[in-house]
């Protein structure tokens, strides 16, 4: 494991992201390749390490006031062992080649674990979409996509949403690929449900995240009614997460953005939900704005340099991040545990550092590391795309049960890789292993591509 890694630190200077999650999935997949030595001589994971191809793009437009801006755009073909590459796009000033890297990395495995065709693949720009008008929210996505079209297509790669893009800004692509390609096709996914999108697309990492709880605390007995929850973020997937917790009669007490948490003691209710959304989704302002209308809330600062996250500090029994990557650290890890949280659900790609999984681990936490607790998402736009495929849409019902069948089983095969390699309830292995193996299976019989 540790040449492996200096290989890959060779080859990836400085791509700590990447580095990152490399490392976990080397170490959770070491009894596999021992088990398989035709994974070895095939160079399975150094092959998986390694995109199958990387687009670099320059993204001119012109703002608001005649101005003209330059981004830079991403798309990473990771893997396309098992069907077309699928992954989202990022739209952050924080994106770069290790970020982009670790979430496509992260992406294969994801994929693979849902039980539908869909290969790893991620994307994005550095464009920031926070304070910019409509306009130019759609000048950019039109730039983007007059450079990325020749690269996907509905056979080949499938982008969706992720931090920054929703359904405004796959709207403007998808028009611009439209127009440049002159066909009508399923080429993105988190379309709106007028033109080609599924119902429960929007609802479905966090439900998906919620689901995935209730099965792991399903191993002992337990439901979600009643338990209190902290949940990071206030975007799409921190937003359903919220209301299936409801649904499920928990009680959510806290939210995010990168300036700050509230805090809730009396719960975030439905109607606080339905502000949250309106304050997000429309208003696009801050989470701050929740203490100013709920005056039982209060409002905490977050600076971005500070060691830990206060809104891990709050006495609970479940953690929801569904905000960014490391945004749980060895401390942070340590306050949940230290205030009774035994179940971490992540919504979010990669939100606990090394440190955090350790402790959680280490506490038989249960605990869904993201690439199976955040699959909902992704494979609600896998049926998205069957849908298409079929010119059929299919009803909220139908949908919502595809997806709770699809959570169980990814739970279910997490539960049974990690029996089988000797770790149970460590679902950090079993959902590495199990999309390792399916992924692997599908190299070896295709050959040295
Ligand atoms: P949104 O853009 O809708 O919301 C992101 C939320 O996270 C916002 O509240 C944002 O605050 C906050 N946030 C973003 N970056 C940071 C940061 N650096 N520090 C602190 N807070 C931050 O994105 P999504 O809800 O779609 O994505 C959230 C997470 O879920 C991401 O990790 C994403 O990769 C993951 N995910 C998303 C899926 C999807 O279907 N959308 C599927 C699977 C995983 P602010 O507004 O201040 O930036
Ligand atoms: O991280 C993810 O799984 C997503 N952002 C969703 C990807 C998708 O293709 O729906």
């Amino acid at each position: 494991m540790k040449e492996f890694m200096t290989m890959c630190e060779a080859c990836n200077p400085g791509e700590m992201e990447f580095l990152q999650a490399v490392s976990e999935v080397v170490e959770s997949v070491q009894p596999v390749l021992d088990r398989h030595p035709e994974y070895r001589k095939a160079k399975i994971l150094e092959r998986m390490v390694e995109p199958e191809r990387i687009i670099i793009c320059r993204v001119p437009w012109v703002d608001d006031k005649g101005e003209v801006q330059i981004n830079r755009g991403y798309r990473i073909q990771i893997n396309g062992a098992i069907g077309p590459y699928k992954g989202g796009f990022r739209f952050h000033p924080s994106v770069n080649m290790s970020i982009l890297k670790f979430l496509a990395f992260e992406q294969q495995f994801k994929n693979a674990l849902t039980t539908l065709p869909m290969g790893g693949a991620k994307g994005g720009s550095n464009f920031d979409p926070k304070g910019k008008s409509d306009n130019e929210v759609m000048k950019f996505c039109q730039s983007f996509m007059m450079e990325i079209w020749r690269h996907i297509g509905p056979d080949t790669d499938v982008p969706a949403g992720d931090i920054g893009v929703g359904r405004r800004e796959i709207g403007y692509m998808f028009g611009m690929y439209k127009k440049l390609k002159n066909e009508f096709t399923g080429v993105l996914t988190g379309k709106g449900r007028e033109w080609g999108g599924s119902l429960i697309r929007p609802e479905a990492t966090g439900y998906g995240a919620v689901y995935f709880a209730s099965e792991m605390l399903g191993t002992r007995n337990e439901t979600m009614e009643g338990k209190i929850c902290l949940v990071s973020g206030s975007g799409n997937v921190a937003q359903f997460t919220v209301e299936k917790i409801l649904e499920l009669g928990g009680k959510v007490v806290t939210l995010s953005d990168s300036s700050g948490y509230i805090y809730d003691e009396s719960g975030i209710t439905r109607e606080k939900l339905d502000y949250v959304m309106q304050l997000k989704n429309v208003e696009r302002g801050r989470i701050k704005e929740y203490a100013d209308k709920y005056r039982d809330a209060v409002y905490t600062p977050i600076d971005p340099g500070q060691d830990g996250n206060p809104l891990w500090n709050h006495k609970a029994h479940c953690a929801f991040p569904s905000a960014t990557q490391n945004e749980i650290n060895g401390k942070d890890a340590s306050n949940l545990v230290k205030n009774g949280v035994y179940v971490v659900s992540e919504g979010a790609n990669m939100p606990t550092t090394p440190e955090g999984v350790e402790i959680f681990v280490d506490k038989k936490v249960l605990y869904g590391p993201g690439k199976a607790a955040n699959a909902g998402g992704v494979s609600v736009s896998g049926l998205e795309m069957t849908q298409n495929s079929m010119r059929m849409s299919w009803s909220r019902e139908e949908v919502d049960a595809h997806l709770q069948k699809i959570m169980k089983s990814i739970h279910r095969a997490c539960v049974d890789a990690a029996m089988e390699y000797g770790t149970p309830g460590n679902y950090v292995n079993g959902a590495n292993i199990a999309g390792f193996v399916k992924i692997a299976e599908a190299m070896l019989a295709q050959g040295i591509v």
